[in-house]
This record gives C-alpha cells, sequence and structure tokens, in this order.
C-alpha cells in the first residue's frame, strides 16, 4: 500500500490507509489506547491496543488502518484532521527511540534555553519550534520573491573576505595558509560592486560577527538578506523598496502561517498606511520629550531608545515599524553618502521594528574620488578592498540597498523572547552546537 499523508486523511473516511510518521504522545487508558503520530504534513489521532500502548515517544513507525469519523464530541478544532481518527489494523516499528529526557508530548515544552538547545536535534521536532522554522522559510522565500518580481538577481556572496567592510572589531580573522582574511561580516562591498554588472541584486547568507557579550538579540551567524539597487534618484527610494519588501513579507506570513501565528498567539505587527520615518536627530528629541532622559548628544540610539521610538511610532502613528534615518555620518561604515546639506549626518537609514533594529541601509557613494577619501578617513588599506574600488573607478550609477536578520524578523513576528529560538543552530560566544567550556579554548 501507498503511503499516505496525514494531511490528506480527512479526505479518505471510510478507506484503509498507511500512514508513516513519528509517535508524539502515546495515551493508553486500559485496553484502548490512543496515539498522536506527526508526519511533515500534521499529526492524526490513532486508536488501537496493547500494540500501540507499547509505542514509545519519538518511534518511527509505519501504521495501517481506517480512517473513521470521530464522535461528535471527540472533534477537536484545533488541528486540521480533528474530525477523524484512525484505527490501528497493522503497525511497523522502523526505528526505536531512547526515553525521552523530557516530556515531548507536553502542551507546551517548558524547557530553559539552554536545555532547549542542548537538546536541538530533539527539540527541532516539536511542533511548536518547528512552527518557527515554517514562518522563516516563508519570511526568506517572500524576501526572494518580492525582489525578483523586481528585476532583482539572486546572488552567491563569499564567506571568506579580506576586509572588515562595516569596520569595527566584531569580526572572526581567520588564519587562511599562514595570511590574515575574515569570515564575511556583510556581504556589503560584493552587493554594490554587482551593482555594476546587475544593476540589481540581492542575496540570502550568512554573515559572521564576533558579537562579544550574550544578549537576546544577537547570534554569530546571522542570516542576512540584503539587497542592492542602483539608478536610485534618492535615498528615499531604497526606504521605498524596503517598505514594500517588508509589506510583502507580512502578506505572504499571513497567507501561509496561520496556523504557527495562532500557535504563537503571534499577530504580525500593525502598519499604517506609510510606515513612519524620523531623522536621528528627530528621534532623540522625542525621546527626551517623552522620558525626560536627555540623549540628543549622543551618536547612536541605545536599545531602551529603541524601544521607546518604537512605542511612541505605535501610540502616535499606529505603526509597529519605524524608519529611523541620517545617523551620524562617522559612526556609520564608510561607504555611506553624507547628506549634502549636512554631511554630519547621512543618507542612512534603519528599520527598527516592536523595540528592536531589523535592518540597516541608506545610499552608498558612488563617486570613486569621495570614496577614496573616505577609505582614508575611515583608516581602511586600498589593497585590503581592490575589487571593490576598482567597480567604482569604471563608473557605478547612485546606488543604495538594505539588509534585514532573517532571525530578528522571524523572532519579532512570533514575539520570541530570544533571537537564539529564531535559530536552527544558533550560535553564540558560549555555545556552537554545544556549549562551550573553557577546557575547550585552545
Ligand atoms: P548591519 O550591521 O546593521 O548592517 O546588519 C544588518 C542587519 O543584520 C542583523 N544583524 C544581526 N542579527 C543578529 N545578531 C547579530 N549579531 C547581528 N548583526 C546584524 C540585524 C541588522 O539590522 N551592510 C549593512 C547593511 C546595509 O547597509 O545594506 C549591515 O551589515 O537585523
Amino acid at each position: 500500500m501507498e503511503r499516505t499523508l496525514i494531511a490528506d486523511t480527512p479526505k479518505l473516511v471510510g478507506e484503509k490507509v498507511k500512514i508513516k510518521g513519528f509517535v508524539h504522545v502515546v495515551r493508553a487508558h486500559g485496553k484502548i489506547a490512543f496515539a498522536d503520530i506527526t508526519d511533515r504534513s500534521g499529526v492524526i489521532q490513532v486508536v488501537g491496543g496493547e500494540d500501540l500502548a507499547a509505542l514509545r515517544p519519538q518511534y518511527v513507525v509505519e501504521i495501517e488502518g481506517t480512517v473513521n469519523s470521530r464522535p461528535e464530541k471527540m472533534v477537536n478544532d484545533k488541528i486540521d484532521t480533528g474530525k477523524v481518527e484512525l484505527s490501528v489494523e497493522k503497525i511497523v516499528v522502523i526505528a526505536k527511540s531512547e526515553e525521552m529526557p523530557f516530556d515531548m508530548g507536553a502542551e507546551e515544552l517548558n524547557l530553559e534555553l539552554p536545555t532547549l538547545l542542548d537538546y536541538r536535534a530533539l527539540t527541532l521536532r516539536y511542533p511548536k519550534v518547528i512552527a518557527i522554522f515554517k514562518v522563516q522559510e516563508v519570511v526568506i522565500d517572500a524576501f526572494r520573491r518580492a525582489l525578483q518580481a523586481k528585476d532583482f538577481m539572486e546572488f552567491q556572496a563569499p564567506s571568506i573576505i579580506s576586509s572588515v567592510p562595516e569596520g569595527g572589531a566584531e569580526v572572526f580573522k581567520v588564519d587562511y595558509f599562514g595570511r590574515n582574511v575574515y569570515l564575511s561580516q556583510s556581504p556589503q562591498l560584493y552587493k554594490s560592486l554587482l551593482v555594476g554588472a546587475f544593476e540589481r541584486v540581492f542575496s540570502v547568507n550568512k554573515i559572521f560577527r564576533a558579537e562579544p557579550s550574550v544578549t537576546t538579540r544577537h547570534l554569530t551567524e546571522v542570516t542576512s538578506l540584503d539587497a542592492e539597487f542602483g539608478f536610485i534618484d534618492s535615498w528615499e527610494e531604497v526606504q521605498e523598496m524596503e517598505e514594500y519588501v517588508v509589506r510583502f513579507i507580512f502578506s505572504e506570513v499571513e497567507k501561509k502561517c496561520t496556523k504557527e501565528l495562532a500557535m504563537f498567539g503571534a499577530t504580525l505587527p500593525k502598519l499604517s498606511d506609510k510606515i513612519p520615518q524620523v531623522k536621528l536627530r528627530d528621534a532623540q528629541e522625542i525621546i527626551f520629550k517623552r522620558t525626560g532622559r536627555d540623549i540628543r548628544e549622543e551618536k547612536d540610539l541605545a536599545p531602551e531608545d529603541e524601544r521607546e521610538i518604537c512605542k511612541w511610532a505605535l501610540e502616535e502613528k499606529g505603526s509597529d515599524l519605524v524608519f529611523i534615518s541620517h545617523f551620524v555620518t562617522k559612526k556609520k561604515p564608510f561607504y555611506v553618502y553624507p547628506d549634502p546639506k549636512d554631511p554630519t549626518y547621512a543618507f542612512s537609514v534603519d528599520l527598527l521594528g516592536r523595540g528592536v533594529e531589523w535592518s540597516s541601509g541608506g545610499q552608498r557613494l558612488n563617486d570613486y574620488k569621495t570614496i577614496l577619501e573616505h577609505v582614508r578617513e575611515w583608516g581602511l588599506k586600498e589593497e585590503d578592498i581592490e575589487l571593490y574600488l576598482q567597480s567604482f573607478k569604471y563608473g557605478v550609477p547612485p546606488l543604495g540597498g538594505f539588509a534585514l536578520g532573517a532571525e530578528r524578523v522571524t523572532m519579532h513576528i512570533l514575539g520570541l523572547k530570544n533571537i537564539r529560538e529564531a535559530s536552527l543552530f544558533p550560535r553564540d560566544m558560549e555555545r556552537v552546537d554545544v556549549r562551550l567550556s573553557e577546557t575547550d579554548q585552545k
């Protein structure tokens, strides 16, 4: 008999089927037993006797039986197969599982984060954990499709690079045949130079940040959703493109992830007709007026400022998202485009959502001579970014772009407390798959 996917069983009432999947939970009541069996398509209740009662959580099984309608009062509206159940006729155990270290059948896993991650290969099987990554897949796929629809071309960015495009110390040095190179902090220089070849590009790739602190919003390996395009008329065009992409992502998640959102009691971020936008200086003024905290001379927003300006955006503009523009030029990487009216500030724009930064972006310098001046001023070596400079030497149109962190977007769509939950295999300074102990240090 061919395998039937669990999701198809409600259409097959009265018929014999064979399902294959995992035992999620077994409930034995005397001679009668119930089990929830999951496969990639869903979950179904199976009814049987001693054979079924003998199964253990996470056993891999093949079950033949008849699909029956459940009695009215046994219908479970919470699952798609809630109107049916499978009466067991034959069970084959395909693979056994050892004793569970915790109750995988519980309504909520309720594990401390370290335990959730120590047992990642197992906890990834939990339906609510699976749901996080279904949402993330839709986010990434929507990012791709939104840009493809605007004629952007996908490229594969290198991970081994010779320079530190974003500046700062948060970079992993790699011994490369006796020379120093780095794990890519960002595909920034490649996406910009590719504008010279393809005009509009995007990439979905890993970036690496040697974040020396353990916070709820930082990883050392991040999935970066990068876009860059040329022939822009202004930095605002970059912001508009980003808004279009983010709206498309939300609409796709709304369409395809109803079940997953419901599992988390999550609602998509609220949007007004247009995502509000404020300059850094104005944001600081707003925060000062609202809280009395005078941060007006600061060069950037601290995490509590980001939370406050997001609160303002929601209360005053009805939006969970807000663009902050015109950051301090010297606090941004060398490639930012200073505002000609006031070069202290740059045509850069961050998107904040639900209290946290989701992306950075803006217009970039495209004039070769000005780029060389910035390279010197920012203390970079021309030879480290030779190909990038080569592109601009031979002419690149006005350009800009942005990068969204896929884990942060997923985390804030679902209201997760820690970004690690939104990464299949999160890396931080204390963990690479397993917890790193001091004795591991070389
Ligand atoms: P930036 O450094 O702001 O900008 O990174 C872009 C976005 O990537 C995500 N992100 C992170 N997420 C989790 N943990 C981290 N350690 C981490 N670092 C970054 C965030 C952030 O907003 N080249 C520019 C982008 C551009 O201008 O196009 C850049 O890298 O969501």
